[in-house]
């Protein structure tokens, strides 16, 4: 079935991401570096495939580490994640110097990027500075890279071609320079490339001053994934604006420096199975009566926290029947808070829960419970399990990986309800959901009221449907489309098990 974890690249998998798949974190007590998990679907579903076939992971160590060349230690023997069994001399940390890193990830990426492909050009800052140090972390994340391919011995490269898998909108130019370096070299391999974040229209892109070298960047690939389809369609017309290159929309191909390069929707899911486990084990953690209506979210401007909060504003004045019966339970993670974009949205984020649960709060209710903080994955599937409605509402997201946790743990006969923006990935392939606009506040409320009311034979109905979908294409059904993109896929029992 589409979890079973039978999934292998038939080359050495080297993936290259900002991060590794664990931070490293110095034990106070002993001085000693030491190996912090982190839990991402990501991570669950790679990792993996990364331990079977003795691949390789690049990234970021998440910490600025006294010494470059410090050895990366081994894992703790009574960690049970994902990444145990990846040894040392699988990781490769990429060191950079911190004002350099700091340019590169808080300046380009988190303050260009970021806003630009979620279509906020307002609220990105371009600089020649930050993109000179962009520039210069993706040359060390590619030199990394070709000294890996280098370092492959002859059984290596006799077992398939390597597959090196970049990672996201912080390693955008490494492509083209391992190609261009690796073929002087005539070293063999192939190059894909996956965004997690959505690919702008032209209109938008073409603002960013540099917009030719990305397109170059990432046409340096054998082919490129967006999530969904109209991510592809946006950058391939990119490319035939900007670049002037032969496109085939249909076909989802660009013709760039001699090669083809293919584009394929490629939409990620969850561990579903994992979160399906946890919702039987999760405690009952809310005690109340009441209908949750449930947020979980990075505390960022994408995920529409400053409308959703007046949208529930909204139904409490236009149905006050609700009030006493129902809460808004958000959880929200700080994120980036070294930006200050993100330390604004905090305080704005604290005012408004303070004003809607002074205006509606009596005696014995307050219309919202705001968690400002990390939950624990067994916690959060209690949450998910146990809310009558989650709302996913972002102004823009690449997917949302919340809206698929919360339908994976809806295991109650009677389930709850999702209510899913347009603008996220998600929202384009969870036809069951309730869609709602989170600009339209009035309008939001009431497709609130409509799940809060929404009899029971309906949300079994739509849950199902939901259920079935994610089930089925959950990450490691994503790792293996990757893999057979990349035309490297190959199982246990050799068959290529994929329509
Ligand atoms: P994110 O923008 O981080 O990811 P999302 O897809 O929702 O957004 O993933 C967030 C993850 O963090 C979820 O797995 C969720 O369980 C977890 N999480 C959120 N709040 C939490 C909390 N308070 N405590 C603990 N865990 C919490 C980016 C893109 C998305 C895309 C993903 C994957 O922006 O659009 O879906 O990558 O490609």
């Amino acid at each position: 079935t589409s979890s079973q974890n039978a999934t292998t690249a038939n080359g050495k998998l080297i993936v290259v991401a900002n991060r590794l798949p664990f931070v490293l974190r110095k034990n106070d007590q002993t001085g000693k570096w030491e190996r912090k998990a982190s839990a991402g679907g990501l991570v669950t579903a790679v990792a993996p495939v990364v331990i079977q076939g003795n691949g390789l992971w690049i990234g970021w160590p998440g910490v600025q580490l006294d010494d470059p060349n410090m050895p990366i230690p081994e894992s703790d023997p009574s960690d049970c994640t994902p990444t145990a069994g990846l040894r040392s001399n699988q990781v490769v940390a990429v060191y950079v110097e911190p004002q350099i890193f700091d340019s590169y990830y808080n300046g380009c990426c988190n303050g260009t990027f970021w806003p630009l492909f979620h279509s906020m050009p307002d609220r990105a800052v371009f600089s020649s500075d930050t993109w000179k140090a962009y520039a210069a972390v993706n040359h060390e994340f590619a030199d990394k890279t070709l000294n890996a391919l280098k370092c492959l011995n002859k059984e290596d490269i006799e077992a398939g071609a390597p597959l090196v898998w970049l990672h996201d909108y912080h390693l955008m130019l490494a492509a083209n320079t391992i190609r261009n370096e690796a073929e002087s070299l005539d070293l063999k391999f192939k190059i894909g490339f996956f965004l997690h974040i959505p690919f702008p229209p032209w209109d938008i892109f073409r603002l960013f001053p540099w917009a030719d070298e990305i397109l170059q960047g990432m046409l340096g690939c054998d082919m490129v994934g967006f999530h969904i389809e109209d991510y592809c369609l946006n950058f391939v017309e990119c490319c035939q604006r900007r670049l002037g290159c032969r496109v085939d929309r249909k076909s989802l191909l660009v013709e760039h420096g001699g090669r083809t390069v293919r584009i394929r929707p490629l939409p990620i899911g969850i561990p579903y199975d994992r979160f399906l486990q946890m919702a039987h084990e999760a405690p009952k953690l809310i005690s109340t009566n009441q209908q949750i209506v449930l947020g979980v979210d990075r505390l960022d401007y994408t995920k529409g926290l400053v409308h959703r909060l007046r949208s529930f504003e909204a139904l409490l004045e236009k149905h006050p029947e609700h009030i006493g019966k129902v809460t808004m339970l958000q959880i929200s993670v700080p994120s980036r808070t070294d930006v200050k974009e993100y330390q604004e949205l905090k305080e704005e984020m604290d005012q408004l829960v303070g004003r809607i649960n002074g205006k509606f709060t009596t005696p014995n209710w307050s219309p919202i419970r705001y968690i400002y903080g990390c939950v624990s994955q067994m916690e959060l599937a209690a949450f998910y399990r146990d809310s009558a409605v989650a709302l996913v509402t972002p102004l823009r997201d690449g997917m949302n990986l919340v809206a698929k946790e919360y339908v994976a743990c809806q295991i109650n006969p009677s389930p709850g309800v999702l209510i899913v923006s347009p603008f996220a990935g998600a929202g384009e392939m969870m036809h069951e959901a309730l869609i709602c606009n989170p600009y339209e506040i009035d309008d939001a409320a009431e497709v609130i009221h409509r799940a809060l009311t929404m009899p029971e034979d309906e949300r079994v109905l739509r849950m199902n449907c939901l259920r079935r979908r994610e089930k089925e294409n959950d990450v490691n059904y994503w790792m293996r489309s990757f893999l057979k993109a990349m035309g490297t896929l190959i199982t246990e029992d050799g068959e290529d098990v994929l329509p």
